[in-house]
């Protein structure tokens, strides 16, 4: 008898990034979510299945046990929190930076600046850390317009290129953090499927790089 063990990915660059890892665990995906509607991924092991989900819903699935492992960025683990997870692994991949950016060659002297982000819980935490007053405007996608359009002063985002930030006439301007994802594991499932998860745990880990 061999109970299913489930792996939460996101696609793009954490699928990809993550492919070889699991491939050195004997875990290989029998289709491409990338051209697949499937939301569940069968395997070459019949007891193990990938869900792939929007990368900041990987640490939930994981917190309540639907699925008993996954991969997601350090930005999405700090926002989120961690409640529920084991993060026995830096996978190395998907490397980028936590970032304070704003317009190219200015600098915004107000008593209380706005960010846009979508990184509140980060933000609000940076900011305090420094004992400074921000307001924290959330957004869910293209930060990047909204010091342009007078939104906010300045935003928190990833920044790997730095091309994204440039090509909107941005700079980076404050490091917060260095990125990069992590295995994470539900704490249930560490000790209810214990075997099988610490050698996919001892696999991926000796596969990184
Ligand atoms: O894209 P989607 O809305 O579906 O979800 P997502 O953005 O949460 O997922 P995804 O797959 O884009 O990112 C997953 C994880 O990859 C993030 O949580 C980070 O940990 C990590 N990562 C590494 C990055 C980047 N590098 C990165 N460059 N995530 C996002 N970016 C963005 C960046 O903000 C910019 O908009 O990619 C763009 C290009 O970056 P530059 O600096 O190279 O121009
Ligand atoms: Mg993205």
């Amino acid at each position: 008898m061999s109970e299913t063990i489930t792996i939460a990915l996101s696609k793009g660059r954490i699928f990809k990034e993550t492919l070889p890892l699991l491939k050195a665990a004997g875990i290989e995906p029998l289709d491409d979510p990338e051209t697949s509607r499937k939301l569940i991924l069968d395997t070459n092991r019949d007891e193990v299945k990938l869900v792939i989900i929007r990368a900041t819903d990987v640490p939930t699935y994981v917190q309540f046990g639907a699925a008993d492992i996954g991969v997601a960025g350090k930005d999405v683990l700090m926002e989120h929190g961690g409640e529920g997870l084991y993060e026995p692994v830096d996978l190395n991949i998907a490397r980028c930076k936590l970032m304070v950016a704003g317009r190219k060659g200015e600098r915004q002297d107000v008593a209380r600046l706005r960010i846009a982000t979508k990184y509140v819980n980060s933000t609000r935490r940076y900011y305090a850390q420094q004992g400074k007053q921000v307001e924290v405007i959330k957004l869910y996608g293209s930060m990047e317009l909204a010091p342009i359009v007078g939104l906010a002063d300045y935003i928190v985002d990833v920044v790997d290129t730095g091309n994204t930030l440039k090509a909107n006439g941005l700079e980076p301007l404050e490091h917060i953090a260095d990125i990069s994802s992590r295995l994470i594991v539900n704490k249930a499932s560490m000790k209810m499927k214990h075997a099988r998860i610490q050698q996919l745990i001892d696999k991926m880990q000796a596969a990184v790089k």
